[in-house]
C-alpha cells in the first residue's frame, strides 16, 4: 500500500529492527518503546485497522497470536508476563494505519487505562 510506513517497512525500504519474519509476519523493536520488552507484531498484509479485518484474514489474525507466544519466549517475558494491544481508531490513539499489535513487557506493567 502506497505511503504506509508499515507497508515500506515489510517491504524494506524503510529499516526496522527486526525480531522475527516469516512469509506472513513481521515483529521489529519499536521506535518508541514504553516498556523494557516493546516491540510491534504486524501482518505483512496491508489492513489498515481492526475494523477493517475480513473474515478471510480471521485465521491469519488467529495465528498472529502463535507468532505472539513465540516471540514472548523469544524475548523472555513468557513466564514473567506481557500485555498484547491492538489500538484501532482515533480514541485509541491509533497513529499507523496498518493493524499492529504491541507486545509490551519485562516491567511490571501499570493500569490499562488512564
Ligand atoms: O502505535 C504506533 C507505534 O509505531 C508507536 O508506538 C511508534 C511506532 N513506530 C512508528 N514509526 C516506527 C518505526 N519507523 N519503527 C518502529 N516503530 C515505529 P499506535 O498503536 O498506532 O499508536
Amino acid at each position: 500500500m502506497d505511503n504506509c510506513l508499515f507497508c515500506k517497512i515489510v517491504e524494506g525500504s524503510i529499516p526496522s529492527n527486526k525480531v522475527f519474519e516469516d512469509d506472513s509476519f513481521l515483529v521489529f523493536h519499536d521506535i518508541e518503546p514504553a516498556a523494557p520488552t516493546h516491540v510491534l507484531i504486524i501482518p505483512k498484509k496491508h489492513i489498515a485497522s481492526m475494523n477493517d479485518v475480513q473474515s478471510e484474514d480471521f485465521a491469519m489474525i488467529g495465528e498472529l497470536h502463535r507468532v505472539a507466544q513465540d516471540v514472548a519466549i523469544k524475548l523472555g517475558v513468557a513466564s514473567t508476563g506481557y500485555r498484547l494491544i491492538n489500538n484501532c481508531g482515533p480514541d485509541s490513539g491509533q497513529a499507523v494505519a496498518h493493524i499492529h499489535y504491541h507486545l509490551l513487557g519485562g516491567t511490571k506493567l501499570g493500569a490499562l487505562v488512564q
